[in-house]
């Protein structure tokens, strides 16, 4: 049994810890909602700015990708939406949940030895730490993307539901000591706002390299369901849209858009010294 968590995450709570200039200025928290990002995008339809942050301490109605849910339970955890409209052509905007991976994995290695697994999943030792849904919604100038992220920090074995415990984890699980989650939440704003900044100033290349070192999957043999088939080959690293690039055994460069990856002999686990 998990021992209660008493820390909120109200403004009060957050705001002597922010360090970040712009992002999560403005701030909205909810006991309960449906979904953060849901809340986040009627906020960015009437106007809200660049940098606004939903946080709520549990969601009904939690989402990943492609209509999959994401388990919220209360208290526990970090549910996080960031509201950003970024200067980059549509086609490219998987630039921006990627960098998001690097950032959440960035603060995430504070505490424990994360890695990315492509496209946006937080892993550790294998098991899903983290997910992030990047969705883009509007045109011209009302365009924006509201950036998703869960992370789960305090949760127990036994607060996820069953199909997930041989999948998931926390990081209390990981290391046997509970998160302070205002200071985590702190410490995500900081490494996201600098990220985004870098991909704004900069562009792509930094976070591709960033993505590169702490997916930990450069160089390593992997399969892939596609639509179309199973496909494997040796990663080389990541194109600017986003697609992982993988060298077949003829020697072809090939892209992957969409799949699930599996890595031939286990997903590496980085250093945990
Ligand atoms: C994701 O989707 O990983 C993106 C999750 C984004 C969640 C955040 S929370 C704040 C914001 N508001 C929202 O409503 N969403 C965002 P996907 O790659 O489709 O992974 C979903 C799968 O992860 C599920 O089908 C489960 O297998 C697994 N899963 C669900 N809840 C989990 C959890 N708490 N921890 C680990 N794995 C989980």
């Amino acid at each position: 049994m998990t021992p209660a968590i008493t820390d909120r995450l109200r403004p009060s709570d957050v705001a002597p810890l922010l360090t970040t200039r712009w992002l999560g200025r403005h701030y909205h928290y909810c006991e309960e909602t449906a979904s953060t990002n849901s809340a986040a995008s009627e906020l960015a339809r009437d106007g809200a700015a660049e940098g606004t942050v939903v946080v709520a301490e549990a969601q009904t109605r939690g989402r990943g990708r492609l209509g999959r849910a994401w388990v919220s339970p209360a208290y526990q955890n970090l549910y996080l939406s960031v509201i950003l409209r970024p200067h980059i052509p549509s086609g490219l905007i998987s630039q921006v949940s990627l960098m998001a991976g690097v950032a959440a994995c960035e603060a995430m290695r504070e505490w424990c030895p994360a890695t990315i697994k492509w496209p946006n999943d937080i892993l550790v030792a294998g098991r899903k730490l983290a997910g992030i849904l990047a969705e883009l919604e509007g045109e011209g100038p009302a365009r924006f993307v509201v950036l998703g992220i869960g992370v789960n920090l305090n949760s127990g074995a036994g607060d996820l539901p069953p199909e997930l415990r041989d999948k998931a984890t926390s990081i209390r699980i990981e290391t046997g000591a509970p998160v302070d989650r205002p200071r985590f939440l702190a410490r995500i704003l900081s490494h996201l706002e600098v990220r985004y900044d870098q991909l704004q100033h900069e562009g792509f290349g930094p976070i591709a390299e960033a993505w590169g070192a702490e997916s930990a999957l450069i160089g390593q043999t992997i399969r892939v369901e596609e639509p179309t088939g199973q496909v494997s080959g040796v990663v080389i690293g990541l194109d600017a849209d986003g697609a992982l690039r993988l060298r077949l055994e003829s020697g072809a460069e090939h892209r992957i858009v969409a799949g699930d990856v599996t890595v031939v002999g286990g997903y590496p686990e980085i250093n945990r010294s």
